[in-house]
């Protein structure tokens, strides 16, 4: 239940929800439709390691119903704050990342979103449209980010039109609201000590990687190097049919200290831009 005084809505339930128990139940909805990622969790567990969680990432559209402040509200009643914000030009993606006020092993936060505004009316309407089948109180739900696709069926015909001009605004109509990806923390990893030895393990055991930009994107000199793997295949019962989609990927992500000693804990543009294509169905096609 959401209070409301004057304009400021309290997260109530959120807040006692804990932080915890938040990103369990967002564990819980990533891992059904990207089993993928359990099964990795529970390799590095049988060698001998305890995961820890880098960060988590949330796509979105700039609808002001559900857009980066509307999906960043539990967050910020959790004690997060906004850090900083990266731009997508070709893309046409804003994004922003969010910390943990007091808790620094707290998992980052990315949160981006679709700029509609720069695409064509056409793909404006069909966004605008299928946001306006959801009843609008469940914009205001607390929860929001656990709801996944919170509109019915999608079309496929719908689909493939919005696949023509963005790969994301096609993942987000099917996808919906869900933690779009968690993230291994390498550097807390016993038996790893680098991500080249993470991406060899991967593969050995059967995981295709992103390699778009290269399997490895960032360096040292950026004080944060990342992949991740392709995103899982599930079957999506559209209007018209049923087909296999993309839905979440796992994340890999070392980070290094600066000339200070401070661990780097921003985002890189240019790795991120690669990163988005890990749910790209062409990528899968192309390696399969
Ligand atoms: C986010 C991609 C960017 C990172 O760590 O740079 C990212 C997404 O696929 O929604 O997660
Ligand atoms: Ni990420």
């Amino acid at each position: 239940m959401i209070v409301k005084t004057n304009n400021f809505v309290a997260y109530k339930n959120i807040i006692k929800m804990n932080l915890t128990y938040f990103f369990e139940e967002l564990w819980k909805q990533y891992t059904e439709k990207t089993p993928s990622a359990q099964k990795i969790k529970t390799l590095f567990e049988t060698e001998g390691n305890t995961v820890f969680n880098d960060h988590i990432a949330i796509r979105t559209f700039n609808d002001p119903r559900v857009n980066i402040d509307v999906l960043a509200k539990p967050f910020i009643a959790l004690g997060y704050e906004f850090k900083e914000e990266y731009f997508f030009k070709a893309k046409k993606l804003y994004a922003k990342h969010f910390e943990h006020k007091s808790d620094p092993n707290a998992p980052k936060i990315f949160i981006s979103e679709l700029l509609l505004e720069e695409f064509s009316v056409e793909l404006r309407d069909i966004v605008k449209g299928v946001l306006g089948t959801v009843d609008p109180k469940i914009f205001l739900e607390e929860d929001l980010i656990l709801k996944g696709r919170i509109w019915s069926n999608p079309s496929f015909d719908i689909y493939q039109k919005l696949l023509s001009a963005s790969e994301y605004a096609a993942w987000m109509y099917v996808n919906g609201f869900c933690s779009n990806h968690f993230t291994v923390d390498v550097n807390k990893l016993d038996t790893f000590e680098n991500l080249p030895q993470v991406n060899d393990f991967l593969k050995e055991n059967g995981f295709k990687m992103n390699i778009s930009g290269g399997e490895i994107k960032g360096s040292p000199s950026q004080l944060l190097e990342q992949s991740s793997i392709l995103a899982d295949i599930v079957t999506v019962k559209f209007e018209e049919n049923v087909k296999e989609i993309t839905s979440c990927y796992y994340e890999f992500s070392y980070r290094y200290k600066n000339a200070d000693g401070i661990t780097f804990n921003g985002f890189i543009a240019d790795s991120a831009d690669k990163i988005f294509e890990s749910t790209d169905m062409r990528q899968q096609n192309e390696q399969s």
